[in-house]
């Protein structure tokens, strides 16, 4: 294991592990572990032996927010020449899957940057939520946004209008989150989830992906239309022939990523 700043990164196979390690102040979101995060996180998606990405936090923080200390007395000037966002932005653009691995508190910047990414595992403590109403400001880093495409208006409008913390359940049923797995268990099961999907024909893991994020961008038919060009360029791809002539001959797969 080794320490990059407020991060630590270990490899299992193809999932590059990245575990962020503030525990003091429950893993906020300073900028510069969110420059490493989105530094590390790219140098991940260039790098061949790697096909997915867990980000974890620790048992009992995922992340609680930007940190509050940083931003307490900034001015509007002070927040712009920042630029924080830049950073999110990077971490927008990573192609390959990225896993959550979720505990604990998930709450403002914290709920944001799980939402950026693409299978969420959170174990049964989680606390989820936008509570920015609280300290007198709102989300800044799509919590209006990806929160209501995920959710919908009525949900979203009661997480960021009363700050409240949902349970993992409650964010389950509501389509915020993609499993809940018991406390004892929730980094190993996130492991298992990105392991199993490192084991999947790199290309079509990268399209797929990026079908399944144009569609809240995309009017329906643009995203079908989408999705068809993505669907035949596949066709092209080694992993194809191989996924299909193995079924047919009935034997396991053997990808090679091309
Ligand atoms: N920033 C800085 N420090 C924090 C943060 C935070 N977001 N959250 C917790 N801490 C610190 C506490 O100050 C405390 O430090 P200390 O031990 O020195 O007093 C330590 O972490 C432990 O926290 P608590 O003692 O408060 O622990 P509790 O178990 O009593 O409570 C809570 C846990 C409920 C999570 C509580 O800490 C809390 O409410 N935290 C703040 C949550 C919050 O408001 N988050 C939103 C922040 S604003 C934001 O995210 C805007 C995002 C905009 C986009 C991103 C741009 C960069």
């Amino acid at each position: 294991m080794t320490e990059e700043a407020h991060l630590l990164t270990e490899t299992h196979g193809a999932v590059a592990v990245i575990r962020m390690n503030r525990p003091k102040v429950l893993n906020a979101l300073n900028l510069e572990l969110m420059k490493s995060l989105a530094q590390l996180m790219e140098g991940y998606d260039a790098d061949e032996s790697i096909k997915v990405i867990l980000l974890a936090g620790t048992e009992r923080a995922w992340a609680a927010g930007a940190d509050i200390g940083d931003m307490a007395d900034a001015s509007v000037s002070d927040m712009a020449q920042r630029d924080q966002f830049a950073q999110w932005e990077r971490i927008k653009r990573i192609k390959k899957p990225i896993v959550a691995a979720v505990s604990g508190f998930a709450l403002g910047g914290g709920c944001e940057l799980m939402m950026h990414c693409d299978v969420i595992i959170c174990s049964e403590t989680a606390r989820i939520g936008q509570p920015e109403i609280n300290i007198g400001v709102m989300p800044g880093a799509g919590g209006t946004q990806r929160l209501t495409r995920a959710v919908g208006k009525a949900a979203a409008m009661d997480i960021v209008l009363s700050g409240r913390f949902l349970s993992a359940r409650e964010a389950l049923d509501f389509g915020l989150i993609s499993r809940v797995v018991p406390r004892e268990h929730w980094f190993r099961e996130a492991l298992n989830v990105a392991q199993t999907m490192a084991s999947k024909p790199a290309v079509a893991l990268r399209y797929a992906k990026e079908s399944v994020l144009k569609a809240d961008e995309l009017p329906l038919s643009q995203g079908l239309e989408y999705e068809r060009k993505l669907f035949y360029m596949l066709f092209d791809t080694d992993d194809q022939k191989e996924g299909m002539s193995a079924f047919i001959e009935k034997r396991k797969p053997s990808f090679t990523g091309k």
